[in-house]
């Protein structure tokens, strides 16, 4: 219809029709409601509200470490395992460092290859766009689509840099960190962020040199952690949570490091079965509640902020603020009176 944009034809689909193609399996659907969400958040919101009860099925693995790890190949492999044993699996790969078109993506298409045809396997690669809360919110929601689509595995993939990967631990259910030997000091090539976040550490390309040093260096940081039992913290307060009376003592987990050579299949079936003893722990210990009332506290968060960051662009005396920062560039004014001044005089 429209040759000039497959943009206009993409609106005339409405939000109730995307709704219940992706609730009856139809990828098309559930591919038009991602591109959605990365266009703009606010067009994608009728379609997140109505599929919402539907969510909550979903195990959200969560992937991250540095790149060239093996990441991709990885969750490749464990795709495909958990294809062998029935489960449908969705795949979300989150790179904030490549753009839509970029070398990455492509990789990522051609990996797919080796799953294409297969209709219980779905696969998407999206860039973030850095606006507030970008990152998590573009990438959580889609999570939520891909939920509700009925997935019984979805796995999404973040590169190892900067906020990414501790966000991911915030999204994911359970948390796999990537290592690999011949990264350098193995010490550094773990941050200490990324260890306080893992559930299950896997040391890939297991083929190469140096591997029992990268496991025993990680076995070491973890026996140091040990005692310091993870707690559920919510800007520095302990977060309440809805415990059931059982299960308050919360036994612990204990954090397994794996070897895995991605590119052959070895090591990735006991890695899937120790994904799996995690999804059991997290049921039976009632940390599965937990992580969920810390996903859904994040979000609502997120949306506050973002309700709150448009409410005070409008708020804003137009004009004003290009005046009080001119008068303060030129030492008029300070940038405390320039503030003083802008919420002075602001609309409600
Ligand atoms: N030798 C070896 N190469 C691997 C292994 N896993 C992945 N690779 C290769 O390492 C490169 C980076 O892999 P990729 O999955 O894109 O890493 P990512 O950046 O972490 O997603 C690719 O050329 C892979 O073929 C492995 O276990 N052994
Ligand atoms: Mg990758």
């Amino acid at each position: 219809m429209d040759p000039i944009s497959g943009r206009f034809m993409r609106k005339q689909i409405t939000a109730d029709q995307l709704v219940d193609g992706i609730l009856k399996g139809d990828r098309l659907a559930l591919s038009r409601a991602i591109s959605r969400v990365e266009d703009d958040g606010e067009s994608a919101r009728s379609i997140l509200e109505a599929l919402y009860p539907h969510t909550g099925k979903a195990h959200l693995i969560g992937v991250t470490g540095a790149p060239g790890t093996g990441k991709s190949t990885l969750v490749t492999a464990l795709a495909r395992q958990y294809r062998q044993l029935g489960q449908t699996v969705a795949v979300l790969a989150v790179d904030p460092t490549s753009p839509f078109t970029g070398g990455a993506l492509l990789g990522d298409r051609v990996r797919m290859t080796a799953l294409s045809g297969d209709k219980g396997v779905f696969i998407r690669s999206m860039a973030t766009r850095g606006d507030l809360g970008g990152v998590s919110v573009a990438t959580s929601d889609t999570l939520l689509l891909l939920d509700a689509a009925g997935f019984d595995r979805v796995i999404v993939e973040t590169v190892g840099v900067g906020q990414a990967e501790v966000e991911i631990a915030g999204i994911a259910h359970t948390t796999l960190v990537v290592d690999a030997p011949g990264l350098g000091d193995e010490v550094q090539a773990i941050k200490a962020g990324v260890m306080e976040i893992a559930d299950l550490f896997v040391v890939n390309k297991a083929d190469h040199t140096g591997v029992e040093r990268t496991v025993s260096a990680l076995e070491m940081m973890l026996e140091q952690k040990r005692g310091g039992f993870r707690q559920m913290r919510h800007h520095g307060e302990w977060m309440k949570v809805d415990l059931p009376p059982d299960k308050q003592d919360g036994d612990q987990w204990t954090i397994p490091v794996l070897k895995s050579i991605a590119t052959t299949n070895e090591g990735i079936e006991p890695l899937q079965n120790q994904i799996e003893a995690h999804r059991e722990w997290l049921l039976s210990s009632g940390q599965w509640a937990v992580r969920e009332q810390m996903r859904i506290a994040r979000t609502v968060e997120k949306l506050i902020q973002r309700e709150l960051a448009r409410r005070l662009a409008a708020a804003l005396p137009a004009g004003r603020l290009s005046e009080l920062i001119l008068a303060a560039s030129r030492r008029q004014i300070s940038p405390y009176e320039a503030a003083r001044q802008l919420v002075k005089g602001m609309r409600d």
